[in-house]
C-alpha cells in the first residue's frame, strides 16, 4: 500500500516521520513522506534547531505529487503532530485531494495535543481544530487517553466514561478509534491499557507500564497500527500486533538506557514480535 505521511522530520533520533517511515516500510508499505519541520532532533532534548516548513511550502510538495498524476495511488494519508493551524489546513486539503482521486483512501490521524503527565504541548488554537475539523475527516483516529478527554470534553477517568467518549468520537466521523495510555478506575496497577473500537464493539489490551516515556513511541504506534490495517488485519489483530511490537521496542530501548528509540535494531519486532498480547472484548 502507499501512504502519504505528513509529519515532522528530525536528523538525529526518531519522532514524526523519522519514527513512522521505517516501521511502515519494514512492513512492506511504500511511504511518501511530506515533512512539516526539519529539526536537528525532537523537542524532548534540551535544545533543537532547524526550520518549521511554511504551510505554503508543505502545500507545494503535496501539489507537486498531485501534478505527477499519482495522488490517487495513495491508499492512505497519515498525520501526527501538527505545528500550526495553517499546517492542519494543508493536511486536510491533502486528504480531500487524495480522496477526490481515490474515494477509497483513508485518513488516519493521530490528534497529537498533549498527555496526562505534561498537559498540552501544542498552541491553544490546535485543540478546537482537532475536534472540529480533523475528527470529522478521519476514518481512523489514534488519540491517547488525555486527548480523548480533550476531544470529547468529557470525564474519561472511568472505563465507562472512556467508552462513552469513544462512541461520541465515532459518531462524529472515525469508524475506528484506538486509544493509547488508558488509565481508568478499572486499570490494574502497574499496567496501561490500549482500547480499540469500531462498529463491532470495543476491545482492551493490558500491557506492563514501562518506566520512562520515550519520545516518538506514539508515532511508531500509529504507524504500526496503520501498517497492519492496510495489510488487511482487522482493528483487533492490528492492535494486538502493534502492542507487542511497541512493547518490545520500548523495552529494548530502556534496557540499554538509549536516548532514542532503537527503531532499526527492533525491526524484527515489527515483523515478528515474540511477545503476545491478547485483546479482550468489552461488554456494550
Ligand atoms: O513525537 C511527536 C513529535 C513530533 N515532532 C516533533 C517532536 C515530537 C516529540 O517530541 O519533537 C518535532
Amino acid at each position: 500500500m502507499k501512504i502519504l505521511s505528513i509529519q515532522s522530520a528530525v536528523a538525529y533520533g526518531h519522532a514524526g516521520n523519522s519514527a513512522a517511515v521505517f516501521p511502515l516500510q519494514r512492513l512492506g508499505h511504500e511511504v511518501w513522506p511530506v515533512n512539516t519541520v526539519l529539526f536537528s532532533n525532537h523537542t524532548g532534548h534540551p535544545t533543537f534547531r532547524g526550520p518549521v516548513i511554511d504551510a505554503k511550502d508543505v502545500h507545494e510538495v503535496v501539489l507537486g505529487i498531485e501534478e505527477l498524476g499519482i495522488l490517487g495511488e495513495a491508499d492512505a494519508v497519515l498525520s501526527g503532530y501538527q505545528g500550526s493551524a495553517a499546517v492542519t489546513d494543508v493536511i486536510l486539503d491533502a486528504v480531500e485531494r487524495v480522496k477526490k482521486h481515490n474515494p477509497r483512501a483513508v485518513y488516519i490521524a493521530d490528534p497529537v495535543m498533549g498527555n496526562a503527565g505534561e498537559g498540552f504541548y501544542v498552541d491553544s488554537d490546535i485543540p478546537p481544530l482537532m475536534a472540529n475539523k480533523v475528527v470529522p475527516a478521519a476514518e481512523v483516529l489514534t488519540p491517547n487517553h488525555f486527548e480523548l478527554g480533550v476531544l470529547t470534553d468529557t470525564d474519561v477517568s472511568t472505563l465507562e466514561g472512556t467508552l462513552t467518549a469513544v462512541e461520541q468520537l465515532r459518531a462524529e466521523g472515525p469508524d475506528t478509534v484506538l486509544v493509547t495510555s488508558v488509565l481508568t478506575d478499572k486499570t490494574t496497577p502497574g499496567t496501561l491499557e490500549l482500547l480499540v473500537a469500531d462498529s463491532s464493539g470495543a476491545h482492551l489490551i493490558s500491557t506492563p507500564r514501562l518506566k520512562r516515556k520515550v519520545h516518538g513511541s506514539g508515532d511508531v504506534t500509529t504507524a504500526l497500527f496503520t501498517a497492519h490495517l492496510l495489510g488487511g488485519a482487522g482493528p483487533v489483530e492490528a492492535l494486538e500486533k502493534t502492542a507487542a511490537s511497541v512493547f518490545e521496542l520500548i523495552d529494548r530501548t530502556l534496557k540499554v538506557n538509549a536516548r532514542e528509540l532503537l527503531i532499526v535494531e527492533s525491526q524484527d519486532a515489527f515483523v515478528n514480535p515474540d511477545t503476545k498480547f491478547k485483546a479482550h472484548p468489552l461488554p456494550h
